[in-house]
C-alpha cells in the first residue's frame, strides 16, 4: 500500500508540473508578439531616384543574432546592388546600396524579432536614377550568401524556427505522454499487489 501512495503522490506532481508548463507556454505565446516592420526607406512601391542606404524600422530591438539579420537588395537582373552586411541599432536595420540601372528593384530582409523568432519580408521598389554600380553575382555580405530570398538561415537558433504554438503542442505531448507511462506504472504495481 506503502508504495502505491507514493505513485500516486508522484502522479498528482507530474500532473501539477504538466498543468504549470503547459499554462507557463500559453501565457509567454500570448504575451510575446513578432516585431513588425514599422516602416522603411525606400517604403513598399516607392519610386525613388536616388538610394544609398536602405532602412528599416522595427517595432521593438531586434536580437543581435549573428547572421540573423539580412538585407539583400536584388535587381530585376538577379544580381546583388547591397554593398555592405546589414548593420542593426536597436530596432534599426540598415545597409548601404549602390543601384544599377533604372527599373525594378526589391529589398529582402530577415531579422530576428525580439522573442526569438525570425521574420521576413519583401519591399519592391522602382529606382529611376542612374546607374552607380553593375552589382555582384552573389551578396558581399558573407551571412547572406546561399540565403536565396532572405530564407530562414539553418544556423538560427534552434527555437527561433518554432512557433509558441510548436512549442506548445510538444509540450503537451511531453505531459501525455509521462502521465501515460505513470499511469501504467501504478496499474501495473497494483495488479501486483492484488
Ligand atoms: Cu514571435
Amino acid at each position: 500500500m506503502r508504495s502505491r501512495n507514493a505513485l500516486r503522490r508522484v502522479l498528482a506532481g507530474a500532473a501539477v508540473i504538466a498543468a504549470a508548463m503547459t499554462a507557463a507556454l500559453g501565457g509567454a505565446t500570448a504575451a510575446s508578439a513578432h516585431d513588425s516592420l514599422v516602416s522603411s526607406t525606400p517604403a513598399k512601391g516607392d519610386s525613388v531616384s536616388s538610394l544609398s542606404e536602405v532602412t528599416l524600422d522595427f517595432s521593438a530591438n531586434l536580437l543581435g543574432t549573428d547572421g540573423g539579420n539580412l538585407i539583400i537588395v536584388v535587381g530585376s537582373d538577379g544580381r546583388h546592388y547591397e554593398s555592405a552586411c546589414a548593420e542593426l541599432a536597436g530596432p534599426t536595420l540598415t545597409t548601404s546600396v549602390a543601384l544599377g540601372a533604372p527599373g525594378d528593384y526589391q529589398v529582402e530582409w530577415r531579422a530576428v524579432s525580439s522573442d526569438g523568432h525570425p521574420v521576413s519580408g519583401v519591399i519592391p521598389f522602382t529606382y529611376t536614377g542612374e546607374s552607380v554600380s553593375s552589382g555582384a553575382e552573389e551578396s558581399p555580405c558573407a551571412a547572406a550568401v546561399g540565403a536565396g530570398e532572405a530564407a530562414p538561415s539553418t544556423d538560427a537558433p534552434a527555437s527561433a524556427g518554432m512557433s509558441g504554438l510548436t512549442i506548445g503542442l510538444l509540450a503537451g505531448g511531453g505531459a501525455v505522454v509521462i502521465v501515460g507511462i505513470l499511469i501504467v506504472i501504478i496499474l501495473r504495481t497494483r495488479s501486483r499487489e492484488d
